[in-house]
């Protein structure tokens, strides 16, 4: 805790974040909401919550992408170093496919689909054969199934591009496939070789993805401490993926924790304009509750992109839960009425949005904490003391002359 009682941590962020939501659009596209003029009840609370949770999609489409290379070329490695690690098989619903395996994370944010390696297949089958014949299953199913980028990954020890490598990567070049060369297992005492190796395939390898201005992009990584490369190839997979897909890949990779927060911060900002948009024609303080929808759905959206999981952590009767009830009914109105001037009686569109704004940081704040195991989700009650201040230092800076 900083002296002013603030977590350390918090200050630094929230300075970090204006700038960030002073950029966003804030759309104003909510419907007005039912006006009971009553805190909701915890079972109406858990529903928001879910209801936010179960269409984080909507608002966050999964990223989907596609791992190719031989057997044993570090990809498993690589996935696991840059998005943690993915179990949940994909099953009932998924494309049907012969020899590729697909795999969700917790949140939904990113699928990945792994490819065989490249020595014959089922029946004796001939790989290149397998993959084109997986790729047009995939790309002719649902759209949201479809493979949005592929890293194509090369051992370093070996140093060996075979023909079947490229006419796989043709096959995805001729399906728009964006495809990221990657050499794994980059030694550094052999970087030299390494590199020239990199300049090889960017000069030699057709089909490649590169900028709009330069030549091909090949990542030179290593998933085993200390690793090497992953940032970079996470930036350049941002880049090369389509940008509807930023917030996912944001959300669902694990070095960057600021970029999390960022596609987080997406979700706050779209709830406090939807909150405006409700409180447009400005709402008595007491039915408050026609916020509460919307700041409930915010909330589950924001702890599925961090992984948390629905009915173990925000289920019923937990602290969590209580939590969020707390942050967008009377305890919060509360704080708000002492912070803003004019709050006292009514809530305007200014007065939603900062509010919405607050309950967000703070919410954003626990979800970061306990996905990071900095904050023990079974006892947040006492959490409550510090998310105090982040409210009003929220609401404060929205409200600079009070
Ligand atoms: N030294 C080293 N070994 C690695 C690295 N990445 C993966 N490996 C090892 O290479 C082997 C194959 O890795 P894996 O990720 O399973 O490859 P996949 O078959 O392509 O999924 C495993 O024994 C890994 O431990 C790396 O960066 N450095
Ligand atoms: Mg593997």
């Amino acid at each position: 805790m900083s002296s002013s009682g603030l977590p350390e941590d918090f200050l630094r962020q929230w300075k970090e974040a204006q700038g960030q939501y002073a950029s966003m659009d804030e759309p104003d596209s909510a419907d007005r909401r039912s006006d009971d003029a009553h805190d909701l009840t915890e079972d109406e609370a858990a529903e928001h919550l879910a209801n936010g949770w179960e269409r984080l999609h909507e608002v966050v489409p999964r990223f989907n992408l596609a791992v190719l290379g031989n057997t044993g070329a570090g990809k498993s490695s690589l996935v696991n170093a840059i998005f943690g690690e993915i179990r949940a098989e994909v099953g009932v619903g998924a494309p049907v496919t012969q020899e590729v395996t697909a795999h969700d994370n917790e949140a939904g944010t990113l699928r990945l689909y792994d490819f065989p390696g490249f020595e014959l297949g089922k029946n004796g089958r001939d790989p290149v054969t397998i993959i084109k014949d997986e790729l047009s299953t995939i790309q002719k199913g649902p759209e949201e199934d479809r493979i949005h980028l592929a890293w194509f990954c090369w051992d370093q020890g070996p140093r060996r591009v075979e023909d079947a490598h490229r006419a796989a990567i043709a096959e995805l070049e001729a399906r728009k496939v964006p495809v990221i060369a990657v050499v794994t297992k980059v030694r550094d005492d052999e970087l030299a070789e390494i590199e020239e190796f990199g300049r090889w395939i960017r000069n030699h390898v057709a089909g490649l993805w590169s900028h709009d201005t330069g030549s091909p992009i090949v990542c030179l990584t290593r998933s085993k401490a200390p690793s090497a490369g992953l940032v970079q190839l996470l930036d350049e997979s941002r880049t090369a993926a389509d940008a509807t897909f930023r917030d996912a890949i944001d959300a669902a990779q694990k070095l960057d924790a600021a970029a999390k927060r960022r596609a987080a911060r997406g979700l706050i900002a779209a709830a406090a304009g939807s909150a405006a948009a409700a409180a447009a024609i400005p709402v008595p303080v007491a039915t408050a509750a026609v916020l509460a929808p919307i700041q409930l759905g915010m909330m589950g959206q924001i702890a599925r992109m961090y992984g948390l999981n629905l009915k173990g952590v925000l289920g019923g009767g937990t602290a969590l839960l209580q939590l969020a009830l707390q942050l967008t009914g009377r305890a919060a109105v509360a704080s708000l009425v002492k912070v803003v001037p004019g709050a006292g009686s009514v809530i305007n569109a200014a007065v939603a949005s900062a509010w919405t704004y607050a309950a967000g940081e703070a919410w954003l704040y626990l979800c970061d904490g306990i996905a990071s195991r900095k904050i023990d989700p079974d006892q947040v009650g006492p959490v409550f003391d510090y998310l105090q201040p982040i409210i009003e230092a929220v609401l404060k800076s929205k409200f600079p002359k009070s």
